[in-house]
């Protein structure tokens, strides 16, 4: 099974337009056409950053994805604040993220939304990042397997076996997330083995083959290449380290 890895880089409310472009340059610059080949890297800035990274990566090789850290799960009209996925197609954009952790902390997002989330941007022709995981609570009762098994079933709603395949799912253990436990290797591969199992239970091994999955939270480049050799990890979902354009580059180099 060839999963080309998939390095995204989440800048989350970071780094204004000018940064935006100086840190692109600068990832363009760390990583050559080989190794863009090899590792697919994607950045994942604000929405107020994406048309400079657009100038961008046009004017370099094109290599480098990029696209937004959420979606309305509607097409158009009275949605104040809202940006939808035709806007971001627009732009040049190939991926979305969809229910992060922060997303349904703070903005209250659940199952259901995600679900017409992840609907809407494999109608705009984007490929969702669809993020799970479970917080400390959950984790120290240990359900945290059926806890990601359950998001991912009312995320995939209504998807059909082809629209499964375009899907990334993102897991992101939330007690790993700035509390200073990390999660070790074998965490990761726990639940990504289980997250690929359930694909071939719902869907078949054919469509979960085909899914990449990728683990985040703390991933460093000291740390990716132990995460990346798990055998149901195929990349990596990067906060606060994609936000340093040679640590990001490195990262996206992990085979080296
Ligand atoms: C988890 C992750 C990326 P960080 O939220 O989405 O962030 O790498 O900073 O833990």
């Amino acid at each position: 099974i060839n999963r080309r890895p998939l390095m995204a880089g989440n800048w989350k409310m970071n780094l204004n337009h000018f940064e935006a472009n100086g840190l692109v340059q600068k990832l363009a610059a760390s990583l050559t056409e080989k190794q863009l080949t090899d590792v697919e890297c994607v950045v994942l800035p604000p929405f107020t950053d994406l048309r400079s990274v657009q100038t961008a990566v046009d004017g370099d090789k094109v290599l480098i994805g990029y696209g937004g850290q959420d979606l309305s799960p509607y097409q158009s009209g009275a949605y104040t604040g809202d940006i939808s996925g035709a806007m971001l197609a627009k732009l040049g954009c190939t991926y979305v993220v969809v229910g992060h952790s922060e997303r349904r902390q703070y903005h209250h997002e659940d199952d259901a939304l995600v679900n017409d989330k992840v609907t809407a941007a494999l109608a705009n022709g984007l490929t969702p990042i669809l993020c799970i995981g479970e917080g400390l609570e959950v984790r120290e009762q240990l359900r945290h397997v059926p806890h990601c098994c359950d998001q991912l079933d009312g995320a995939l709603r209504g998807l059909t076996h082809e629209q499964v395949t375009k899907v990334v799912v993102a897991y992101e253990p939330v007690w790993a997330i700035g509390t200073g436990k990390t999660a070790t290797p074998e965490d990761a591969q726990e639940v990504c083995g289980e997250v690929r199992k359930r694909l071939v239970e719902t869907f078949d091994q054919t469509t979960a083959d085909q899914v990449r999955i990728l683990y985040g939270g703390s991933v460093k480049s000291s740390n990716i290449a132990s995460i990346m050799a798990q055998p149901d990890v195929d990349g990596a979902l990067v906060g606060g380290a994609s936000l340093d354009g040679e640590e990001f580059a490195k990262i996206c180099r992990f085979p080296e």
